[in-house]
């Protein structure tokens, strides 16, 4: 009727797969937009599931809702993270294989939020027995433990994360949910000693302070004044309005316990955060020669496991002989910093281990996986630093992931097949990540090369490096070269990268004092066992590689996870904002290869095996080749010849409604196999 809405019109579509004007970019913006102001933040294109943050409670992470998607076939409900959760789960138990999540987004989209939807989602829906409950009890509370010490406010999120973290759940044949297992990348440890205007540092620092027990408090020889503490209000805001420190300490208190840290090791613990705290507020003043002397500091009291020697001297070695060399009041304050912030950082590799061993699946029985990846999201600051280098690396690394497994494998797997395919151009990211990571030509290794050249080398002599070493390339730009290659004039110290999500300028101050993460001698011998290791950014590129690794031999599923707008505001949807993001997240190249292509291929071996009980002629046994036994199979069950295509070794089923129909009898005739008075599905 003209004048009349249809549904259609009003909620948008739920699958981008299924929009007439699939290749428009405004048409998908279009579709997003009506369907965010419905209140409807998912949408699919095919598996893939795209989430638009409503920055307001939903109501649609119910227990109820849960039910409702509990075993349901993927595409019969509204489009949710639910709904994926559920079909990762039983994809893994009915192919027995490993799985993983790839939630990605910028700061603030909502990864990490998504990520406790599905273990929530698989705490409520697994299999129960006392032993199980007490497993998802501990997978739920390492959130909590592992947000308190790894996540912080930042500019872009009130509770961003700053370490990557990668956590398998382990389940048993049943899918019983049996044990876990937690990578963490990165922790952005100089948050410790600084912070950025309107950021804060760790949140347990504040939960400690303004939830402490008195007891505890008195203990520690803590004040309840977040403002008593220099490392907490290097930001000037300490108070969150959306955070509440003392309910979350009482929760991360909570957890601790249940996850069975023994109290013993909990005061340490607390200890350890407290005597960063005084560290923190130890001073010095220098005496007539100009070296450091500790101010007279009560906070010092504090400090037993500090040696006083190790913050105003260091040890140096003299022919073969060990001398103490005095500082100046700048090393002193250095020293102080360095030496925070590892013992900070080492706290939390404590801390993640103890997690998996309280995580850990004692039964060496086979078990498979879903991994959840969640780390921190793409960022741009008005002053980027060696740490926004590093986060947004690892964000390309993710994307050429993405790329890998979805758009060039995909083509090159119809191409394989001889199935016929028009390719879908797309922009590889790769000419960036070799930009980063190249061996021996790329930004990391210019930056490790001037890391060998203590004294000589500075932030500037690494600058003028890659200037000269970088100047053509067509991601990279300088200050000199900035006018030529984007009319947008740069600092003088400073340089741009071109990511693929968008243009990051770098200030290369402290870049590498940061990457040489250096602890003068005497003081790393109180606290930490000497270790040879290489360089943070060296280090943080190897174990991107490991994890590539541990995620090429899973099966990918992805959430691509947007912000509608900058201010954290719930209703308003920026165009100019989520197009951008639709961009560069490579949505419309994704669509249009799932649009054209096949949503489902199985190997014919694997697909006969399994459903050859639907057919007569394939039951029990087929003598011929699979391939002609597939084709007998799928003849008997009725596909349309639009429906699939036979390549070389598979064959490709379009629409996923297909192979769920097929599912559905296959389930029945399991019943009654097992049931004894099996009959092959005879067909009208
Ligand atoms: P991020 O993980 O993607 O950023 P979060 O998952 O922490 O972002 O989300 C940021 C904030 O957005 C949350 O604290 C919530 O207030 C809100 N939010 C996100 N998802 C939802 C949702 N589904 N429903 C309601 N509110 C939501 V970062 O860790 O900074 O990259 O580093
Ligand atoms: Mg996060």
């Amino acid at each position: 009727m003209e004048g009349c809405l249809t549904a259609r019109d009003r909620v948008g579509i739920q699958d981008f797969v299924l929009l007439d004007a699939y290749t428009s970019e405004s048409a998908v913006l279009d579709n997003l937009r009506k369907r965010f102001n419905e209140n409807l933040i998912y949408t699919y294109i095919g598996t893939l599931l795209v989430s638009v943050n409503p920055y307001k409670e939903l109501g649609i992470y119910t227990k109820k809702q849960m039910d409702i998607y509990m075993g349901v076939n993927y595409f019969e409900l509204p489009p949710h993270i639910y709904a994926l959760a559920d079909n990762v789960y039983r994809t893994m138990l009915t192919e027995a294989n490993n799985h993983f999540i790839l939630i990605s987004g910028e700061s603030g989209a909502g990864k990490t939020e998504a990520s406790k939807k599905i273990l929530q989602f698989y705490a409520v829906s697994c299999p129960s027995t006392k032993l199980l409950d007490n497993v998802r009890d501990r997978l739920l509370l390492s959130n909590p433990v592992l947000e308190a010490f790894g996540n912080a406010k930042t500019l872009k999120n009130d509770n961003s994360s700053r370490f990557g973290k990668y956590m398998d759940i382990q389940f048993d044949h049943m899918g019983g949910a049996v044990g876990g297992h937690i990578l963490s990348y990165l922790l952005e440890k100089s948050r410790v000693v600084h912070q950025n205007h309107g950021e804060r540092s760790f949140h347990i620092f504040y939960q400690l302070v303004e939830g402490g027990e008195e007891d505890l408090l008195r203990w520690l020889g803590l004040e309840r004044n977040c403002q008593r503490y220099s490392y907490l209000v290097q930001g000037e805001c300490a108070k969150v309005s959306s955070v509440n420190d003392k309910s979350d300490w009482k929760t991360v208190r909570k957890a601790l316990s249940v996850i069975e840290f023994s109290e013993n090791n909990i005061e340490s613990l607390f200890a350890i955060i407290a005597s960063v705290l005084h560290l923190g507020n130890v001073t010095f003043v220098a005496d007539s020669q100009g070296y450091a002397t500790l101010n007279n500091s009560p906070e010092i009291h504090w400090l037993s496991t500090v040696r006083h020697v190790g913050l105003t001297h260091r040890k140096i070695e003299a022919r073969s002989e060990e001398v103490l060399s005095p500082f100046t009041v700048d090393h002193a304050v250095y020293a102080r910093d360095a030496l925070a912030k590892a013992i900070y950082g080492r706290t939390f590799t404590w801390l993640v281990n103890e997690l998996n061993e309280s995580l850990e699946n004692k039964d060496s029985s086979r078990k498979t996986v879903i991994g959840l990846l969640d780390i921190y999201g793409f960022e741009v600051f008005s002053v980027n630093s060696f740490e926004q280098f590093c986060i947004n690396y690892c964000n390309e690394k993710l994307q050429q992931l993405f790329i890998q497994l979805t758009l060039k494998s995909e083509q090159e797997e119809y191409e394989m097949e001889g199935i016929e395919w028009e390719s879908v151009p797309y922009f590889n990211n790769k000419i960036i990540c070799d930009l980063v990571e190249e061996k021996f030509k790329g930004i990391i290794s210019v930056l490790d090369e001037e890391c060998l050249r203590p004294g000589e080398a500075t932030d500037m002599t690494f600058l003028e490096k890659l200037e000269e070493k970088m100047g053509g390339h067509p991601h990279f730009v300088t200050h000199k070269l900035a006018d030529q290659k984007t009319r947008k004039t740069l600092e003088r110290g400073d340089f741009r990268l071109l990511h693929y999500a968008g243009e990051v300028t770098y200030c290369v101050v402290g870049f590498l004092d940061k990457n040489n993460d250096l602890l003068y001698r005497n003081i790393k011998e109180v606290s930490v066992p000497r270790t040879l290791a290489g360089t943070v950014a060296t280090q943080f590129k190897s174990s991107l590689v490991g994890l590539t690794e541990i995620l090429m031999s899973k099966e990918p599923w992805y959430v691509r996870c947007m912000k509608p707008n900058e201010g954290k505001q719930p209703g308003h949807f920026d165009d100019v904002l989520v197009r951008h993001q639709v961009k560069y997240l490579g949505l419309m190249e994704h669509l249009r290869v799932r649009r054209a292509g096949f949503a489902y291929r199985r190997r014919y071996e694997i697909f006969l095996q399994r459903y050859k009980p639907l057919c007569p002629d394939t039951w029990p046994n087929w003598k011929g080749t699979a391939a002609e036994g597939v084709e007998c199979l799928i003849k008997h069950l009725g596909y349309k010849p639009d429906e699939y295509k036979m390549g070389r070794t598979k064959i490709f089923i379009r629409h996923p409604r297909t192979l769920f129909s097929t599912e559905d009898a296959f389930e029945v005739c399991k019943h009654d196999i097992t049931n004894m008075m099996y009959k092959p599905i005879t067909l009208s």
